[in-house]
């Protein structure tokens, strides 16, 4: 049976047949126009990132590698008596797009597991922040931190070919993304569990060995693993995998790549809104004197942070124009496993209020939910109600698709990224000329 490694080798090598094609021979088809509106707006619709990881319409949502969020969940091997599929093998799915056997998953398991070792250093550096600093910043820190373990800053510098960086990306992004549960489990239990902690334990998946490592009961390993597969990516786009992608085209190695991603992901309109959702909604829940809102309190709460300026967390998206499918998946297993939950019950009630308050609003372009108004409401049922927390767990997840990403990206041979901007004296002229016209 070929390892994984050797089976993304067979893949890589007609790929980049393709796109060196393209770039031959098709280089100045133009696919897309560029307009005043898009070049201060966030550059929102303009067509210059490939990746193959994962798709995003903004009607049907994600697809990754072509499999909706339903198919990748059932087509997937599972790990045996569990509701979800191993995240291993939806690495193997992303690294290659093939569907493993269970032995191909099992075989990446395994080389998890030997890679999953943190180097005390990393915890001692955590145990020197001070405790109150953001959960964030200690992710990222311990992933910049291990840096100098990268192989391929070191095979770099000792004069590696362009051809062969994709190899020793993957061994860094592997080892990588092996020890991230851990990492983020230790942060959890050193920061909010007074310092005591559960090892690592053999033998387990990577969803299974979390659960164990937070010191949560079956089916938070479930969980885990529908979390980790949900958040791995949302196509090239979003801060997150746009930074990793961004600073590894500078051929910064996977450690300094990720912790950019990561620090993309801190911020409140992007990952932290799944803290911020939880922070606002304890909020609604201490104006009311600890009452669970009615349906006509959380109506005027939306209004009030609307008019005081304030974004509803969770809700609106750059991309999607319905609601996120993710968002759906998080609530079928609610609706599963804590039916009768207040704080789901709460979630769904703001689902049926908050799209037609956003759209009387008038601003959002999109009113629907996105994944991070339902994923808090998980974390917080099985006892995590330190919010600040959450994001990194989206981290853990985002991780998994951005990691995918640099490695095709080398592979292919990326360049360099480098957009070029203008003046704004240059768009006004622009502006009273009409325009260029492509
Ligand atoms: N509540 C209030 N206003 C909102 C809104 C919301 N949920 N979503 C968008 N708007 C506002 C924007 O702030 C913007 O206002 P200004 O014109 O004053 O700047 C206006 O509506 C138009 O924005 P848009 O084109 O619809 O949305 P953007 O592409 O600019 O932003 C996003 C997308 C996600 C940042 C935005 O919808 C938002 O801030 N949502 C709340 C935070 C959130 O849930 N973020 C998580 C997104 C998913 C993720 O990345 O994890």
């Amino acid at each position: 049976m070929p390892t994984l490694k050797e089976r993304l080798y067979e893949k890589i090598v007609p790929h980049r047949a393709r796109t060196a094609e393209l770039l031959k021979h098709h280089r100045d088809v133009v696919i897309d126009t560029v307009t005043i509106g898009q070049c201060i707006g966030g550059v929102r619709d303009v067509k210059c990132l490939v990746t193959d990881i994962s798709s995003l319409d903004p009607l049907e949502g994600i697809r990754f590698r072509g499999m909706t969020i339903g198919e990748t969940f059932a087509r997937l091997p599972h790990v045996p008596g569990c509701e979800y599929p191993y995240v291993e093998g939806f690495w193997y799915y992303l690294l290659t797009g093939d569907i493993p056997t269970m032995t191909e998953t099992l075989s990446v398991v395994e080389d998890f597991s030997m890679r999953s070792q943190v180097p005390q250093y990393v915890f001692d550096i955590l145990r020197t922040m001070p405790r109150d600093t953001h959960p964030m910043t200690m992710f990222s820190t311990a992933i910049l931190a291990m840096q100098r373990e990268s192989i391929f800053a070191r095979k770099y510098s000792e004069g590696m070919k362009k051809s062969d960086y994709w190899e020793p990306m993957y061994e860094d992004c592997c080892n990588l993304l092996a020890r991230l549960p851990a990492i983020a489990a230790y942060i959890y239990r050193m920061k909010y569990k007074s310092d005591t902690f559960f090892p690592s334990g053999r033998y387990l998946d990577i969803g299974g060995n979390f659960a164990h490592m937070m010191g949560m009961p079956r089916p938070y390993d479930d969980a885990a693993r529908m979390t980790f597969i949900l958040h791995s990516d949302h196509e090239s786009g979003n801060v997150s995998s746009h930074a990793t992608h961004l600073v590894a085209s500078a051929l910064s190695d996977p450690y300094y790549s990720l912790s950019a991603g990561i620090n993309g992901l801190a911020g409140p309109i992007h990952g932290l809104a799944n803290q911020e959702v939880l922070r606002w909604i304890q909020e609604a829940f201490h104006k009311l004197g600890g009452q669970v809102p009615s349906e006509e309190d959380l109506k005027n709460f939306i209004w009030d942070t609307l008019n005081s300026g304030q974004v509803i967390p969770g809700y609106g998206h750059a991309v999607l124009r319905r609601t996120d499918p993710r968002y759906t998946a998080l609530k079928d297993f609610c609706e599963k496993h804590l039916p009768d939950y207040d704080l789901f019950k709460v979630v769904k009630m703001i689902y049926e209020v908050a799209p037609s308050i956003l759209r009387a609003h008038g601003k959002a372009k999109n009113p629907w939910p996105n994944l991070d108004a339902q994923s808090g409401v998980i974390h917080w049922y099985f006892g995590i109600t330190e919010y600040d927390f959450y994001t990194v767990l989206f981290g853990v997840g985002r991780a998994i698709g951005v990691l995918a990403t640099i490695i095709w990206d080398r592979a292919l041979g990326y360049p360099i990224e480098r957009p070029k901007s203008v003046t704004t004296d240059m768009l006004e002229k622009f502006a009273a000329e009409g325009g260029l016209k492509k």
